[in-house]
């Protein structure tokens, strides 16, 4: 058994604060030569081929097909067959891998706060929401003026890849799309509202409530009220989110027209050992597979940085460090199914986090060429120079029964998809690649600090580039930029 530990992000945060991260499932055991316990398969087929031959011969292996992909030539298949792999590869099959350990997690504590509901009527601007005064992430990034323009169309609905949205809550009750929200775990799409509401995490929720929370006279505003969210529930019961429910989501948001989707997870496969375990590699293609299908049927992907504060551009390849034996060093070129998904797949928008002050957050991860744009995710340890939290220098959000602070990478994203949503709804028809190259040309450029940059002890980086650099990309997204 293996686990994954959560770099620099002390368990006294983690209780303070929701921090998004990425963490490994318990590898299961070995399976025996023969029948065993059920195991979950990904089977593809060639690359733009049928996946007909596959489907005969993971039926004559033992396999039942729980779905079948025929968009990406990508099928979920579960057996108990211990000798699955081998008995159904042959022709009509590229690649099969048991996704079996490969689940990552949310981390998702946030804090619930007692709320005055007997504010008074919304007029549309989101500063008579009661609890404006929070919202500091908002005017950070000009909402206001944006909403005096726009506050989105109802039109464009951002699908929010996460722990599942609670569709009930006074903020969001008018946002859900439920016929195009949907449950994707286990690789299974169930569009029963218990399927996609959330159960065990208010992380869904929290990010939903950030990209759109309605202007009511209760609560909070989104960056996009307008507009609207659909859950499409990927974390499963205990916290993970597995390869083949990350495909089901990124194919069913693009089925359904979303033009955006949040994605506020990531997958490290250099942590499953991605490069020494080549089994693992047909688990990743598929999923980029599935991303890459996603772009060209109209969906913007947003994704998390993470919450790890590490180069991701120099994690692997500079070779003239020394190797701290934590990950290989190798040429990644070679080794395109191990990028970290979704935040380096082709066509994504990749996101760091900022606080108050518009400085990189402490926990944030960055890298050139990785990093797109930044934006607001709080930062509760910059005021005290690391020493105490302050909890209102995190984001307020939704959250089951009320309202919550969380701080980290996975409150950025939805920043961006709000953002990205009011773009849309500004100037219709804008492509993937088009709109990803506007919110950059439209964000607010952020200067590198200079020297090593240490806003709290333990968690020292250095910024590089110019204009657009390692720790904000292109900068800080604007939402009154997109629409005026
Ligand atoms: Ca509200
Ligand atoms: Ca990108």
């Amino acid at each position: 058994m293996r686990m994954h530990k959560l770099v620099g992000l002390p368990s006294a945060i983690a209780l303070a604060v929701g921090l998004a991260g990425a963490a490994i499932a318990p590898a299961n055991a070995a399976a025996p030569p023969s029948a065993g316990p059920a195991s979950t398969y990904l089977v593809l087929a060639p690359q733009g081929g049928n996946t007909k031959a596959a489907q005969k011969r993971v039926a004559a292996a033992g396999g039942t097909i729980l779905a079948s992909y025929d968009q990406i030539g990508v099928l979920v298949a579960r057996s108990t067959n211990g000798a699955f792999e081998t008995a159904v590869k042959g022709s009509g099959v590229q690649s099969v891998a048991s996704t079996d350990g490969l689940g990552t997690t949310l981390i998702d504590d946030n804090i619930t706060m007692g709320v005055d509901t007997g504010a008074e009527e919304a007029t549309g601007n989101p500063t008579a929401e009661p609890l404006w005064a929070n919202q500091w992430d908002m005017r950070q990034i000009d909402v206001p003026e944006a909403h005096a323009i726009t506050t989105g169309d109802p039109s464009v609905v951002v699908g929010v890849l996460d722990s599942g949205i609670d569709a009930t809550h006074p903020d969001l009750a008018t946002q859900v799309v439920k016929e195009k929200s949907a449950s994707c775990i286990g690789g299974v799409v169930d569009t029963s509202q218990a399927a996609w509401s959330p159960t065990t995490s208010t992380h869904g929720t929290h990010v939903a409530g950030t990209i759109a929370a309605a202007i009511n006279g209760v609560g909070i505003a989104g960056v996009a009220p307008g507009a609207r969210v659909a859950s499409v529930k990927v974390v499963n019961d205990d916290g993970f989110i597995y390869p083949e429910a990350a495909i089901c989501g990124y194919l069913w948001a693009a089925d359904h027209g979303m033009q955006v989707t949040n994605n506020s997870y990531y997958i490290d496969p250099w942590e499953f050992n991605c490069i020494n375990d080549p089994r693992q590699r047909p688990v990743w293609l598929a999923v980029q597979r599935a991303l890459s299908y996603s772009s060209r049927k109209g969906t913007l992907t947003v994704a998390s940085a993470g919450n790890s504060n590490v180069d991701l551009q120099h994690k692997f390849t500079d070779s003239t460090s020394p190797n701290d034996g934590s990950y290989p060093v190798v040429d990644r070129t070679i080794t395109g199914a191990c990028r970290d998904l979704p935040a380096e797949a082709p066509g994504v928008v990749t996101v760091s986090a900022v606080g108050p002050t518009e400085q990189k957050s402490y926990y944030s991860s960055y890298g050139q060429g990785v990093v797109d744009v930044t934006a607001p995710g709080g930062d509760t340890r910059f005021r005290t120079g690391g020493a105490t939290s302050t909890i209102t220098d995190a984001v307020l959000s939704t959250v089951p029964g009320g309202w919550g602070w969380a701080q980290g990478t996975s409150m950025a994203g939805p920043h961006v998809a709000g953002v990205a949503a009011l773009a849309l709804s500004a100037h219709p028809g804008m492509k993937p690649g088009q709109l990803a190259s506007f919110l950059e040309r439209t964000a607010t450029p952020l200067a590198c600090p200079e020297g090593v940059y240490e806003p709290r002890p333990g968690y020292a980086a250095t910024c590089t580039g110019g204009e657009r650099n390692s720790f904000y990309g292109a900068g800080n997204v604007n939402a009154f930029n997109v629409v005026k």
